[in-house]
């Protein structure tokens, strides 16, 4: 409540303070010579001065230590698993013109007398024996906006209105909405390299906007009195990663599904969610983030682009409202973001730009994947095959990937095709 409470009154001061004349933010820096002074923590020295030399000291020491801080300081501690929870599946084995099988799950999950419903999408090539492995991620307008495909639920959940999300009214996806995001999802093209596709619509976990965490999951986790997480608890990228696990939960039970070959994937803000479920949930055998800035795989002490202070500020909702103590104050954190990805060590971890994405910093966003490479090369697994950032459109492929490719902040077949390589080459396929 307190973090809330101030960064409303900030946001109220800044709309006065535009009023005289007098810029709202400090000014976004995209100049690399004004990138303040920074030491990055050490994955690899524990709190007490302990260094890490090996992989158990790693594993039952530095490991949950670096855990737990992200917890407690960046995206709050989550809840484990609802007391119940129901599937009902409805299948249909001659989809997409007889290249795939759809299955629909309805996820209800029930807690202290309170439920919530997911609809988890899965989309698996035809003619498949065996299980199959499958990339998941949440997508921004609903299930029925990843691919026109007439059969698919049309969501009735809360939608943000936005420019983004044509065939939204009032809040609510209409027919119209239809596949409007299909250029983020190429389906077929990934059924055809032999991977299925699973998703979810976020706003099912937590609708993304600031209401103090009275709907979505939250609720159905609340303590008796308690009325909002409190400031090491989860904020909502906390909870779209949890149901990310939720949608794991259901791959686990399911033997068309390879769950020990399941990529989790999110774009931007669901970038930033992708790499936190990875980091607490070791079942995901790969994790990719795709342009996904502050607060995801980008540096958050180089301030390049969107700042700490910036998100919070914008988005109180996403961390927990201990990560505030960090704005304009990043040298204090006790984590960095290349710390995020050393959780995803030894498992395969992709870190994706956008040439004009200034606003994710992308070169805060490979040296997190660069920086991450101790904790790798420790647990021998290698790690990131370049010195410096490569050169548009020359994806490094390895444990450890990078590429910036030609474009804006989007995800394009570009990324999905190199993904695929990235798995090809991690779930040993040819
Ligand atoms: C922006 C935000 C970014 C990124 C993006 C998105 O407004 O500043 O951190 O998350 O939204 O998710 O599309």
């Amino acid at each position: 409540m307190g973090k809330k409470l101030i960064c409303r009154m900030v946001l109220m001061g800044m709309a006065v303070v535009s009023v005289c004349g007098i810029g709202a933010w400090a000014q976004t820096n995209y100049d690399e010579s004004k990138v303040p002074k920074y030491t990055l923590p050490d994955a690899l020295v524990c709190a007490d001065g302990t260094k890490v030399d090996s992989a158990k000291v790693w594993t039952e020491k530095r490991r949950p230590e670096i855990l737990a801080l992200f917890e407690k300081y960046v995206y709050g501690k989550a809840p484990g698993r609802a007391a119940a929870t129901k599937y009902e599946i409805e299948e249909d084995d001659d989809a997409l013109d007889g290249r795939a099988v759809r299955k629909q799950v309805a996820i209800t999950l029930s807690n202290n007398g309170k439920s919530l419903r997911l609809d988890l999408l899965v989309y698996l090539p035809a003619g498949r024996s065996g299980a199959t492995p499958v990339f998941v991620g949440l997508n921004f307008g609903g299930n029925h906006s990843i691919h026109a495909d007439p059969g698919i639920w049309l969501s009735s959940s809360w939608m943000r209105s936005s420019s983004k999300l044509p065939g939204v009214v009032d809040h609510r996806a209409t027919e119209a909405a239809r596949g409007k995001s299909s250029g983020r999802w190429p389906i077929e093209n990934i059924l055809q390299r032999g991977y299925g596709v699973a998703t979810m619509y976020y706003g099912d976990i937590d609708p993304d906007f600031d209401d103090g965490f009275q709907n979505g999951i939250h609720p159905l986790f609340y303590k008796p009195g308690q009325s909002a997480p409190a400031a090491d608890e989860w904020g909502s990228i906390a909870a779209w990663a949890w149901g990310l696990s939720r949608a794991m939960d259901y791959f686990e039970t399911d033997a068309d599904i390879d769950s020990r070959h399941v990529g989790v994937m999110g774009h931007s803000r669901l970038g930033k969610t992708s790499l936190w479920a990875g980091a607490v949930d070791q079942r995901f055998a790969m994790v990719i983030s795709n342009d996904s800035g502050c607060g995801g795989a980008a540096l958050s002490r180089r301030a390049f682009g969107e700042t700490v202070k910036r998100i919070n500020t914008s988005f109180p909702h996403w961390f927990c409202d201990n990560f505030v103590q960090f704005n304009d104050n990043e040298d204090k954190c006790p984590v960095d973001q290349h710390m995020l990805i050393a959780l995803i060590a030894p498992r395969p971890v992709y870190v994706a730009s956008a040439e004009k994405d200034r606003w994710a910093d992308q070169r805060g966003e490979f040296l997190s994947a660069k920086h991450a490479g101790s904790v790798y090369r420790l647990l021998g697994a290698g790690s990131l095959d370049a010195e410096d950032m490569p050169a548009i459109d020359q994806a490094v492929i390895g444990t450890i990937s990078y590429h910036i490719r030609t474009g804006g902040h989007d995800v394009t077949e570009y990324d999905w095709q190199r993904y695929m390589d990235a798995a090809d080459r991690s779930f040993g396929k040819k």
